[in-house]
């Protein structure tokens, strides 16, 4: 695991540098925008999909220079959609990663600005030539973060959340494919990207994409059981909101321990979709089992 927190933080680090970059400070008088932009994207964050993204990558030998760009469009875009999921009309939250939210620390106005200008910069970074040089590509990875993060993606499973607030009943399945939508997609779209960079066969990507789908799950799994077991400091934000909502989860569909041991079979099962690739993908399977033993 040392291997992996080492590789987790040299990747987050790149990243970082990257988004301070591709987010500059103007001196022009809408400043402000551009600084909440800054605050939402480089507030800490595990970088979880960054560092996916750039080691499916580099298992095609794809250079970072281009991964990290992909990259940090993927973490703005997952961004974009904290800030408007933290404001008052969604989940009304005054913390995300240990400090104020974008419209706690600005106004909603800005904060709804922030997002949408997130959300475009995501696909003005994924288009340009110094992503990837074959226009091919770049028109991919596009599509399929237009796709993964739209109204058939992340926005149809933020609806379907917004809705179950209102149903008292919803089944395992009905759970599964709202957490699949909502959270699975960029998780998978971060694995699918870096296939699609290094151009990868049919079968490689499939089996890529098996992986993503499980540890996608088994994610959200760890994020309902960190919101009854974990610590509200080391997670940064409020905590038991899902219980107080009444809202179903993974936990209490399935109870605490069946729901551990399910994040567990995914992971394993995601797992054994990384064969073809050997020892080569030990830090996805090490990502695999960090995913669900998380504190934050
Ligand atoms: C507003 C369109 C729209 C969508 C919002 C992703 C999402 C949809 C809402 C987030 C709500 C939430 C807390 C979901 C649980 C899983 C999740 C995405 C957690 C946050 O991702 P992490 O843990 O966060 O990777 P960091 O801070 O590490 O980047």
């Amino acid at each position: 695991m040392n291997n992996l927190k080492e590789a987790m933080n040299e990747i987050a680090e790149m990243v970082e540098a990257e988004l301070k970059e591709l987010i500059f400070l103007p001196e022009t008088p809408e400043r402000k925008i551009k600084e909440a932009m800054r605050y939402a994207v480089l507030n800490g964050g595990k970088r979880l999909r960054p560092f996916l993204l750039i080691t499916c990558a580099r298992l095609f030998n794809v250079d970072d220079s281009l991964s990290v760009r992909a990259a940090a469009a993927l973490e703005i875009l997952h961004s974009y959609s904290l800030v408007h999921d933290d404001l008052p009309a969604m989940d009304n939250d005054d913390l995300r990663r240990g400090l104020p939210t974008v419209h706690k620390k600005y106004d909603e106005a800005t904060a709804i600005l922030a997002g949408d200008g997130l959300l475009t910069k995501a696909f003005e970074i994924l288009s340009d030539k110094k992503t990837h040089p074959d226009a091919n590509v770049r028109c991919r990875l596009v599509n399929d973060l237009a796709l993964a993060a739209g109204g058939r993606g992340m926005v149809a499973g933020q609806m379907l959340d917004l809705l179950a607030a209102e149903l008292s009943e919803m089944t395992l399945a009905e759970i599964t494919r709202l957490q699949q939508l909502k959270t699975g997609r960029l998780i998978s779209y971060a694995c699918e990207a870096g296939a699609v960079m290094g151009g990868a066969s049919r079968s490689t990507f499939m089996h890529l994409k098996a992986y993503a789908r499980d540890i996608g799950l088994a994610f959200q799994i760890a994020d309902d059981i960190l919101d009854v077991t974990g610590d509200e400091k080391a997670v940064g934000k409020a905590l038991g909101k899902d219980k107080d909502h009444g809202k179903a989860t993974f936990v209490s569909l399935l109870g605490l321990e069946e729901a551990k041991q399910k994040a567990q079979d995914l992971v394993e099962q995601a797992c054994s979709n990384l064969d073809i690739f050997g020892e080569r993908a030990y830090l996805l399977r090490d990502v695999a089992k960090y995913i669900i033993e998380r504190k934050s």
